[in-house]
């Protein structure tokens, strides 16, 4: 019988404008190309202008936001709405995670916020790795 390998997923990969955390980036990449899937790497501080352009020439299959500076809560609800509101990234597929707020908690109001503003997944800080992807592989 044969393998059926995951399917390999184009990943744009940055975190929110206010965000210089650099690791939480570098350990999703990692995590992401060891999973199969190809990965470009904004790296911190990337400002709402540069990812909307980025993502509307790249067409990745799927946008994924690391934020651990806790204003993801309202940089990335603000970032969603411009990519929900533009052609061109209104389709691509948005994923947010990591430490969402400033309590350090798991705040599922955030999440609720983060859903509506955009969002197709929110992962808390305290969700697995593995459910993310997850999410890729099930992308049509
Ligand atoms: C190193 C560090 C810094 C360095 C960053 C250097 C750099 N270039 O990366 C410096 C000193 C610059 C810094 C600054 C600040 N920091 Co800092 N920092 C840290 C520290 C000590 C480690 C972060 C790290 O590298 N972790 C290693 C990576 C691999 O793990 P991670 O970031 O936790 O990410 C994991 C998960 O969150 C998850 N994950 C992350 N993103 C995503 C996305 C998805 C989709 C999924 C599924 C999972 C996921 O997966 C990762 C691996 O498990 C943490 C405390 C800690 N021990 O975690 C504080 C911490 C993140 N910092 C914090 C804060 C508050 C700040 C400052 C605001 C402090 C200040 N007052 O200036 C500034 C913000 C700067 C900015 N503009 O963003 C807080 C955030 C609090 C919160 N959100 O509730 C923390 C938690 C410290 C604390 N306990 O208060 N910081």
């Amino acid at each position: 019988m044969q393998d059926v390998l995951p399917a390999s997923r184009r990943v744009l990969l940055s975190t929110v404008s206010s965000d210089s955390h650099t690791w939480n980036l570098v350990f999703l990449q990692l995590f992401l190309q060891e999973s199969g899937h190809e990965v470009i790497n904004m790296g911190p501080c990337v400002p709402d202008e540069l990812l909307l352009h980025t993502a509307r020439r790249e067409q990745p299959d799927a946008i994924v936001i690391s934020t651990v500076n806790g204003h993801g809560q309202a940089d990335g609800a603000r970032v969603a709405r411009i990519l929900r509101g533009s052609a061109g990234t209104s389709h691509i597929p948005l994923m947010i995670g990591g430490k969402l707020g400033i309590s350090g908690t798991t705040d599922e109001a955030i999440a609720y916020e983060l859903l509506d503003a955009g969002f197709d997944f929110v992962f808390t800080d305290d969700s697995d790795a593995s459910l993310l992807t997850d999410r890729l592989t099930e992308l049509e």
